[in-house]
């Protein structure tokens, strides 16, 4: 008989996520995801003029800040057919490839790296093997058995305070928790070292965009003016300032990020056997260097993977029927056509007013609605979305970059391509992409440096501002490559105001709940086979769930203070 386990809150995400898993003979045989948070920021847009909604929507996430501003303006500029100058498109590369090195270095230390690295073993580490270790790996100067012998002290003190603060909640001792003693104390410095650098990274946020979170956007463009000779705007010492900013984050994820991802990762290669999936990946695409119109000159190149099959990728249309979202199983109305119907998001609805069964409960009831996420699916297939999925689909588009940068990880990790389809997989991906994106927003930075020079000042096109020219009905659509994997936002205007507005999420192609035809997403798919030594301290699920980086705010689009309840809790 199985043994259904509860998780919930799964901690050191963004938002609330609850995993129910059916456990037999130590491995999980079925698994289900929930969100008990409720949405409502699709419909908040409703009625709002269309050049105010990024403010609303960014609001969405303070994680991945911005991409949900970038997704809704260039949703309008769509609609309106506004074309933004070249200088307008760099500065929202180089604020996403900040957002971009931030996040994913965040992610691997402060919500990921405690699944692998057990703080408290670190405590009996000899600090000249750490750094050792830590000089024959990397040329970071912070590498003296002083310094590790200082961070050591650091630790005893909060245990000897009985008060681990950052590190009260984890699975110390586990036996699944495999790294020698010396690289354990790497990771807890870096972890901390890592809290510090994140600090400075936001400032490029700051400069280009006024603050972090939640920067300005501007249909059209962007709000900061370049007037290299004046005190104010982005003048010539602010930009100098992004530029070192840019350049210490490259340093720090080449120096730091990389070098740690794969001496960890060289302990974990039995991880590139289990977390597999449902083995479809999807990527937008991103990064635009010669306009955001034609995605075949993007950085991250869009298409999908059917099967782990790189050898054929298919193309993505945001326009036509082949997305689509169901409500099957989410805490929402079915749409009036039924419970098997899905909706393209133009055509969606969010309908919170549901008054069927909702928590609380002992466990989900997984054969009615168990989630206010959606269920979104490409041509009626579950998709993955994310670094894995960007990094597979440029691979399969033969982009010799990204090819490059995958076999070298292999290479060094010494494991077979299909390792690439798993949670180790994702973990690696995420670090590959990082150092890829923090080459190109170096470009994105020459670029605009370069475009100044030559006399272009233009960060905004307002030819369209006034409402007056739109069309009285209008339709549009926006993309980005989130963090998380594919964002886009659907808008339709009429009379200058927006009539209807959908999100379709990273985290909610990752984390829905099943289609009509039973079919699993990839939270659930990745679950199925992943050993569990010990069900009450089920760190494997957390290794596998945090590979995807959940983000439970974006995949519902607002929190909600009745839809925070907690049941059963086995709080990791
Ligand atoms: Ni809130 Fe997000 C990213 C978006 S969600 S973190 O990245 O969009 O999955
Ligand atoms: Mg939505």
């Amino acid at each position: 008989m199985a043994n259904r386990i509860v998780v919930d809150p799964i901690t050191r995400i963004e938002g609330h996520l609850r995993i129910e898993a059916e456990i037999k003979d130590g491995k999980i045989v079925d698994a289900f995801s929930s969100s008990t948070m409720v949405r409502g920021l699709e419909n908040i847009v409703k009625g709002r003029d269309p050049r105010d909604v990024w403010a609303f929507v960014q609001r969405t996430c303070g994680v991945c800040t911005t991409v949900h501003a970038i997704s809704s303006v260039r949703a309008v500029e769509d609609a309106l057919g506004i074309a933004v100058p070249p200088n307008a498109e760099m500065v929202r590369n180089i604020m996403e490839g900040a957002l971009y090195m931030h996040d994913h270095a965040v992610h691997f230390y402060h919500l990921h790296a405690l699944d692998w690295v057990d703080v408290v073993n670190a405590l009996s580490a000899d600090p000249n093997e750490t750094s050792k270790i830590a000089q024959s790996i990397s040329n970071w100067p912070k590498s003296s058995p002083g310094y590790f012998s200082d961070i050591q002290k650091r630790i005893q003190k909060f245990v000897d305070s009985g008060q681990l603060g950052i590190f009260a909640n984890g699975y110390w001792g586990h036996p699944q928790m495999k790294l020698p003693a010396a690289v354990n104390l790497l990771g807890v410095a870096h972890y901390l070292e890592a809290l510090e650098w994140q600090k400075e990274i936001v400032k490029v946020h700051t400069i280009l965009g006024g603050k972090n979170p939640h920067p300005n956007y501007l249909v059209g463009g962007m709000a900061c003016a370049i007037n290299e000779n004046s005190t104010g705007g982005l003048n010539a010492e602010r930009l100098a300032h992004v530029g070192k900013l840019l350049k210490e984050g490259k340093n720090f994820i080449e120096q730091v990020y990389i070098p740690d991802l794969l001496a960890i990762a060289s302990f974990y290669k039995d991880w590139g056997g289990i977390g597999k999936g449902v083995g479809n990946y999807m990527s937008y695409g991103d990064f635009p260097v010669n306009g955001y119109g034609d995605p075949s000159n993007f950085k991250f190149p869009q298409g999908v993977i059917l099967n782990r099959d790189l050898s054929k990728v298919h193309d993505v249309d945001h326009r036509n029927g082949d997305i689509e979202e169901f409500v099957n199983n989410s805490w929402y109305d079915n749409y009036k056509e039924g419970a098997e119907t899905g909706r393209h998001p133009w055509e969606g609805e969010t309908n919170i007013n549901y008054s069927g069964p909702q928590p609380p409960y002992e466990h989900l009831d997984v054969e009615q609605k168990y989630s206010f996420v959606k269920t979104p699916r490409w041509k009626g297939q579950a998709m993955e979305v994310g670094p894995l999925a960007r990094l597979l689909v440029g691979y399969g588009r033969g982009n010799k970059e990204i090819q490059d940068a995958v076999n070298g990880a292999l290479k060094h990790l010494d494991v077979p391509v299909e390792a690439l389809f798993s949670t180790l997989g994702r973990t690696a991906a995420r670090g590959i992409e990082s150092q890829l994106v923090a080459n190109w927003t170096m470009e994105f930075y020459d670029q605009l440096l370069l475009n100044i020079k030559n006399g272009d000042t233009r960060m905004a096109n307002m030819e369209m501002w006034d409402p007056a020219k739109w069309p009285a009905e209008a339709k549009g659509v926006g993309f980005t490559e989130a963090p998380r994997g594919g964002l886009a936002h659907w808008i339709k205007i009429k009379d200058g105001k927006t009539e209807n507005y959908q999100q379709v999420v990273p985290t909610t192609w990752n984390a829905s709940p099943r289609d009509p035809k039973g079919q699993r997403s990839p939270y659930e798919s990745a679950l199925l086979g992943t050993p569990v030594a010990d069900p009450n301290l089920p760190l494997e699920i957390i290794r596998t769930v945090h590979s995807f980086d959940p983000c439970l705010a974006c995949a519902v689009h607002l929190y909600d203070e009745h839809g925070n309840h907690i049941s059963r809790v086995t709080n990791v």
